[in-house]
C-alpha cells in the first residue's frame, strides 16, 4: 500500500469539515441535527446496490440506501411494461453469494418475467434483513464532497453525511425521448417503457403504437399484439432478433440446478463475459454449407445469449462468418413473415449480427401476420411530429389512443451526470466526464474521494450482475482495507486511471466488438460523447487487474486521513 497523506492530494479550494457544518445554518439548509451520519450510503436499490448494501452492512459498516422509487428493483422495478424479461438464465442472473438463497428459491421459467424478478428481488430484501436501511421515494439531488466526506441530499428533504458515497444507479436507468416536434401535444396515453406505471395499462380494443425496436420494443411487442384493436410499430433500424427459448423449470431441472450450483458458479467465473454457455472451438468455414445450416439450427433453437458466446468462433472476427449466420437467421425471418415486403423491412441492412445489442425474442416476428399488426419503416418515410390524436410521418398521420415510447436509455452515465456530484474544488462529475468517462476498473475516478459507482460505466460487458458483484465485492474490500490501515479517505490516483480509461478504449475499437453506431458508445443520445461506455476487456481482466491492486498493497490509490491538516497547494 501507498500511505500517502492528505497533504498529497490535491485539495484546495475545498473547505475544512468545520465549515461544511457550520453552526448558524442557512435558512434552507438543514441543521446538524437533521443530517444522519452514515459510514457507507448507497443509491439505487437495484440489483447491484442492494448487494452493496448487504456486503457494507455486514463488513460492520453503518448503512443507509437511498431509493428514488416506492420499491426494489431498479432496472426491474421500473421497467414493468407487458413482456419485461431476464433475457439471461434467471439463475445465472440472480444472486450467488449465498448456496442457501439459490437454493430455497425456485424460479418458474429459464428467463424470468418481471413480476417473478421483483417478487424476488424483494425476498432477498426481507430475507437478508435490508428493508430497514431502505429509504424509499429519496431521489439523491446533489452530492457534494467535502474535507474527507460527503454531503448528500434527497427530493424528500433528508440530507446525509457519508463517510463513503456508492452510487448504484445502473446503466439503464435514465429513459430516453427523442426530439420530436410536438411530442407534448399527444392527448392520448403515452409511456416510456423504462418508465412503465405501476397501475396496469389497459390495451384492450386501443389503436397502439409502439416506437422503438430495441429489446425493450420486441418484447412488448408480441406481449400486447394480442389485445389491442390495432398494433402499428415504428422501426427506424430493424435488429437481428434470435428467439429467446424461454421455457418453465421442470421440476427435474429445479434439481439439478441445485446440485449443480458449485459447477455452475465456476463456469460463470471463468467464462470471458459471465455467461453459462461455452463457447464453439468450430470456425464457419470449417463446416460444409450443409454442417453450418444443422449446426445454425441448433443455434436458432438454444437457449438467449448462446447465439452469440456458442456461435462460431470468428462469428464476431470475419466478415464473410458473420455474413453466412446473418444469411441463415434473413431465411428464417422471411419463412416466417408472410407478407415477403414486411419481412424485407424487418432484415438488417446496415449493422452485422453482435454490432449491436442483439435483442431475443418470443414470438416477435410471428406478430407481423396479424391483421391488425402493421410496421412502419421509418427510413423510409420518418416521424415528422406528434399531432393531438397521432403520429405524422412523410406518408401521413395514423390516429392512436396510446403510444409507447420503446426509445432507450442515456445509457452508462445518465444517471450519475443528472445526480449533480461534486468532487474536490466543486469541479461536477458531468464536467469531469465531459469528454466521455474516465474510471478505474469502472469503480472510482479521480478528484472524487470516497465516491464509488460499481454497476456504472465500464463496468460490465455480459452477464451484468456478475460483474457488478465483482465491483462491489471490490469496493467492500477496500473500505475494509482503508479502516483496517487506519484511514477514511481512498482515492484513485490518475495513472492507474489513464491506463484503465485508454484500454477500454483501444479494445472499445477492436474486433470483435460493438459498433460505434450501438447505444454502447452514446450514440443514440444527440451530442454525447462517443465513447465506450462498457467493459471492453472482459471479466477476466477485471479480475485480473483486482488481483493486482492487492498484490500491490492499493498502489494505485491513495490512502489518506481527513483528520490530516490540508495542504496549502495542488499536487499530483
Ligand atoms: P434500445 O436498444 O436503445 O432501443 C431503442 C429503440 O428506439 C431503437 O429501435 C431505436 O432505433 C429507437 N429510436 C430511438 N430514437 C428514435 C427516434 N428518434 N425515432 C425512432 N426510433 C427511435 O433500448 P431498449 O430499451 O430497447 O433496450 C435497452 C436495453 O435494455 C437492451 O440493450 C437490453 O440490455 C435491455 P435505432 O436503432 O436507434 O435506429
Amino acid at each position: 500500500m501507498q500511505d500517502v497523506r492528505a497533504d498529497d492530494i490535491a485539495l484546495n479550494g475545498s473547505s475544512p469539515r468545520s465549515l461544511m457544518t457550520s453552526p448558524e445554518p442557512a435558512p434552507d439548509e438543514p441543521s446538524d441535527d437533521d443530517v444522519v451520519d452514515v459510514d457507507v450510503l448507497v443509491v439505487g436499490a437495484g440489483i447491484t446496490g442492494l448487494y452493496q448494501l448487504y456486503r457494507a452492512r455486514e463488513a460492520g459498516f453503518s448503512s443507509q440506501l437511498l431509493e428514488a422509487g416506492d420499491g426494489v428493483g431498479g432496472t426491474w422495478y421500473w421497467n414493468r411494461y407487458p413482456g419485461a424479461r431476464f433475457d439471461s438464465e434467471s439463475y445465472t442472473y440472480g444472486y450467488l453469494f449465498s448456496k442457501d438463497l439459490f437454493e430455497e428459491w425456485e424460479w418458474r421459467e429459464h428467463f424470468a418475467e418481471q413480476p417473478e424478478i421483483e417478487r424476488y428481488l424483494n425476498h432477498v430484501v426481507d430475507r437478508f434483513d435490508l428493508r430497514r436501511h431502505i429509504r424509499f421515494g429519496a431521489k439523491v439531488t446533489s452530492a457534494v464532497y467535502d474535507a474527507g466526506a460527503w454531503r448528500v441530499v434527497a427530493g424528500d428533504g433528508t440530507t446525509y453525511r457519508a463517510q463513503y458515497f456508492i452510487a448504484a444507479t445502473g446503466v439503464l436507468s435514465v429513459p430516453y425521448y427523442p426530439e420530436v416536434p410536438g411530442r407534448e401535444n399527444f392527448r392520448g396515453e403515452s409511456y416510456h417503457t423504462g418508465l412503465w406505471p405501476a397501475a396496469p395499462v389497459d390495451f384492450a380494443d386501443k389503436r397502439v403504437a409502439v416506437i422503438g425496436t430495441g429489446s425493450s420494443g420486441v418484447q412488448i411487442i408480441p406481449a400486447i399484439a394480442g389485445t389491442v384493436a390495432s398494433l402499428t410499430v415504428y422501426q427506424r433500424t430493424a435488429n437481428w432478433c434470435t428467439p429467446l427459448n424461454n421455457a418453465p423449470i421442470t421440476p427435474d431441472e429445479q434439481a439439478e440446478l441445485r446440485a449443480g450450483f458449485e459447477a455452475m458458479c465456476e463456469t460463470l467465473n471463468t467464462s470471458p463475459s459471465g455467461f453459462l454457455h461455452l463457447a464453439h472451438d468450430r470456425a464457419t468455414f470449417e463446416d460444409t454449407k450443409e454442417e453450418r445450416w444443422a449446426f445454425y439450427d441448433k443455434m436458432w433453437s438454444s437457449p438467449g445469449f448462446s447465439k452469440l458466446t456458442s456461435n462460431y468462433s470468428d462469428l464476431l472476427m470475419d466478415e464473410a462468418a458473420n455474413a453466412e449466420w446473418c444469411t441463415f437467421v434473413s431465411e428464417k425471418i422471411r419463412s416466417i413473415v408472410a407478407d415477403p415486403k414486411t419481412a424485407e423491412k424487418l432484415i438488417p441492412d446496415e449493422h452485422r449480427f453482435g454490432e449491436k445489442r442483439p435483442p431475443f425474442v418470443t414470438g416477435y416476428f410471428e406478430v407481423y401476420n396479424n391483421p391488425n399488426v402493421d410496421l412502419v419503416d421509418l427510413r423510409r418515410t420518418p416521424i415528422l411530429r406528434m399531432t393531438d390524436n397521432g403520429i405524422e410521418t412523410s406518408d401521413g398521420v395514423r390516429e392512436f389512443d396510446i403510444v409507447v415510447w420503446a426509445t432507450g436509455f442515456d445509457f452508462g452515465t445518465g444517471a450519475l451526470a443528472r445526480m449533480d456530484i461534486r468532487g474536490r474544488d466543486g469541479v461536477a462529475l458531468r464536467d469531469h466526464w465531459a469528454d466521455g468517462p474516465r474510471t478505474f476498473l469502472g469503480i472510482q475516478t479521480t478528484g472524487f474521494p470516497n465516491f464509488f459507482f460499481p454497476g456504472g460505466p465500464h463496468a460490465a460487458a455480459g452477464n451484468n450482475p456478475r460483474y457488478n458483484g465483482d465491483q462491489v465485492d471490490f469496493v467492500t474490500d477496500t473500505l475494509i482495507y482503508v479502516r483496517s490501515h487506519g484511514f477514511d479517505v481512498i482515492e484513485v490516483g490518475a495513472a492507474a486511471e489513464d491506463k484503465w480509461t485508454d484500454m477500454i478504449d483501444r479494445w472499445a475499437t477492436r474486433a470483435p466488438s460493438f459498433g460505434e453506431s450501438s447505444y454502447y458508445f452514446g450514440s443514440n443520445i444527440p451530442g454525447k460523447p462517443r465513447k465506450y461506455l462498457l467493459n471492453s476487456a472482459g471479466r477476466p481482466k477485471l479480475f485480473t487487474e483486482i488481483a493486482k491492486v492487492i498484490e500491490t498493497d492499493y498502489q494505485a490509490f491513495r490512502l489518506s486521513r481527513s483528520s490530516d491538516p490540508a495542504p496549502l497547494g495542488a499536487s499530483g
